[in-house]
């Protein structure tokens, strides 16, 4: 059992697709165990990508991050971390594979809709950036026997 850090980017909040991504991870059987709507402030979205602080659309991607609400969650399942990935499609959405969440919203690398953990260690990392731990609750799925 694996837990990640997703997350709908304020392209996705403000296109009005939140609901439409969170039912896709809900339907494939994704557990949902922590999930808000937030403002994320320069801070934190510093934090979250430092790892691309050299990189050259870093002030884009933080200006953009920081632009509106965006829909933060943490979903549980084996092998979570790379399930999530693959539904969301390569970070370019010209690239992404049609059925995935950025082939089928997104238009622009720089906007490309959605977030997901890319390791056990960055989803750890994450998860305790945008969550506190009691706010992760797990409830078992009516199904969780055949997922
Ligand atoms: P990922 O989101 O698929 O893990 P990363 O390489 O970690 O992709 O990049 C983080 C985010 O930075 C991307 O989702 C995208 O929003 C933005 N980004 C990455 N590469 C570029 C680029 O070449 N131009 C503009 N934005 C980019
Ligand atoms: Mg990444």
């Amino acid at each position: 059992m694996e837990r990640t850090y997703v997350m709908v980017k304020p392209d996705g909040v403000a296109r009005g697709l939140t609901g439409k991504i969170v039912t896709r991870f809900e339907e494939k059987g994704l557990n949902l165990v922590a999930a808000k709507l937030l403002q994320i402030d320069l801070a934190l979205a510093e934090e979250h990508y430092k790892e691309h602080a050299s990189k050259p659309f870093f002030k884009d991607l933080i200006s953009f991050i920081t632009s509106g609400p965006v829909f933060a969650m943490v979903l549980e399942g084996d092998d979570a971390i790379s399930i999530a990935r693959k539904m969301m499609g390569a970070t370019n959405p010209l690239e992404a594979v049609p059925g995935t969440i950025r082939a089928d919203f997104g238009m622009h690398t720089n906007h490309n809709i959605i977030h997901g953990s890319d390791s056990p260690a960055a989803a750890e990392r994450e998860i305790g950036l945008f969550f506190k731990s009691d706010e992760l609750l797990t409830s078992k799925r009516a199904d969780a026997d055949w997922l």
